[in-house]
């Protein structure tokens, strides 16, 4: 259950350059400049962030929002899984994008603006940009304010001709982008990393909708989107052998705890990954090892031994799957890239 999105949480960040502010037109030659680098967020409410916590911990079956898995530690954490052997995802992406990077820079045209949901480290996003012709802008929006302005001020080093607009925001929420009003380039959305797997089916459908919406008739949306497979290989990836998932997972709470000032204690709880073959999901829990009580805003919540608190589902697709749920919320499938081994796939989705 998500709550209404308070009007903060609409909007925004300032643009890097000192120009791109005072223009309706995002096309500028000037290089911004790096030492402009302004994040202005006016992200996520606290007390709506915290709501959200406490709505979660007081259904019957405990569940608190993924999105939480990602403060500095969390976001470190996860650049470690993508790196590790047993998480194919990254490598598989990221080798499916490089291999066929002309073809999607191709159809996704020339003078693009884009606009990446949840652009962590911007890392991904370099092969575009090494490949597309005359970007015009990139507005990547995350949760982390620190995350993003470390991750623009490198892209705008990178990419000096780029104008780079990020915007501090939840994306799991509606956003409306003021700034882009009267800006009439074609927007691109890109949405790595099978994020899309981490919203329940119904969540994912109102997503593809709002981004439909925000990028308009005859807008692209480049997209990452993991596939069902062998659940051993499944199992590995979400239950590393150097336990880096497993301190990820347990950082939730840590995160939780300094943010909200909630008492979990970490060593009463562990790490667990299951693959529900009937539902097509990795489930991500925290098992409670004993029966306790947490206290957050001054709610106590019981926990049993061995009760389990659900913080992350990761959906696998099959592609017919997928084609459906695009179809629904407004997209057409244009080119579907996967691996030899068909793990992974990259889609690119038109609006309709
Ligand atoms: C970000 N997301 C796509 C990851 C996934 O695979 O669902 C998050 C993750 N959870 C555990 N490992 C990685």
């Amino acid at each position: 259950m998500r709550l209404t999105a308070s009007a903060a949480q609409r909007i925004l960040l300032r643009c890097l350059s000192s120009e791109a502010g005072k223009s309706n037109s995002l096309r500028s030659p000037a290089a911004p400049s790096v030492a402009s680098i302004h994040v202005e967020a006016i992200g996520p409410q606290l007390d709506d962030l915290r709501d959200e916590v406490l709505l979660g911990l007081a259904k019957p079956a405990k569940e608190l929002p993924c999105k939480l898995l990602y403060d500095r530690r969390g976001s470190a954490l996860f650049d470690q899984i993508c790196q590790l052997d047993e998480y194919y995802l990254t490598r598989t992406e990221t080798a499916i994008m490089q291999q066929n990077a002309a073809e999607i820079a191709a159809l996704i045209g020339e003078r693009c603006v884009l606009i990446e949901y949840g652009s962590g480290s911007s890392s991904k996003i370099r092969i575009l940009l090494d490949h597309l012709r005359e970007p015009l802008s990139y507005l990547p929006i995350d949760l982390s304010k620190d995350q993003l302005l470390q991750s623009t001020t490198a892209i705008a080093a990178a990419y000096p001709r780029l104008k780079v607009l990020p915007l501090c925001a939840d994306y799991t929420q509606p956003l409306v982008l003021t700034h882009l009003a009267e800006v009439v380039a074609r927007r691109v959305a890109f949405f790595p990393g099978s994020t899309i797997g981490n919203f329940h089916l119904h969540e994912a459908e109102g997503f593809l909708r709002r981004v439909r919406e925000l990028i308009g008739r005859q807008g692209g949306l480049l997209i990452g989107v993991d596939l069902k497979k062998d659940p051993g290989l499944l199992h590995a990836a979400y239950n590393d052998s150097a336990g880096i998932t497993a301190e990820f997972n347990l950082n939730l709470l840590a995160h939780i705890n300094s943010r909200f000032g909630s008492d979990f204690r970490l060593d009463q709880f562990a790490h667990q990954a299951q693959y529900n073959e009937r539902l097509g999901r990795i489930e991500m829990h925290l098992i409670s090892l004993a029966d306790q009580v947490v206290r957050l805003a001054d709610i106590k919540f019981r926990l049993e031994a061995a009760e389990p608190i659900l913080t992350e589902v990761s959906y696998k697709y099959d592609l017919d799957q997928f084609a459906t749920l695009a179809t629904r919320a407004g997209f057409g499938v244009q080119r579907v890239w996967t691996d030899s081994a068909q793990l992974f796939s990259v889609q690119y989705l038109e609006s309709r």
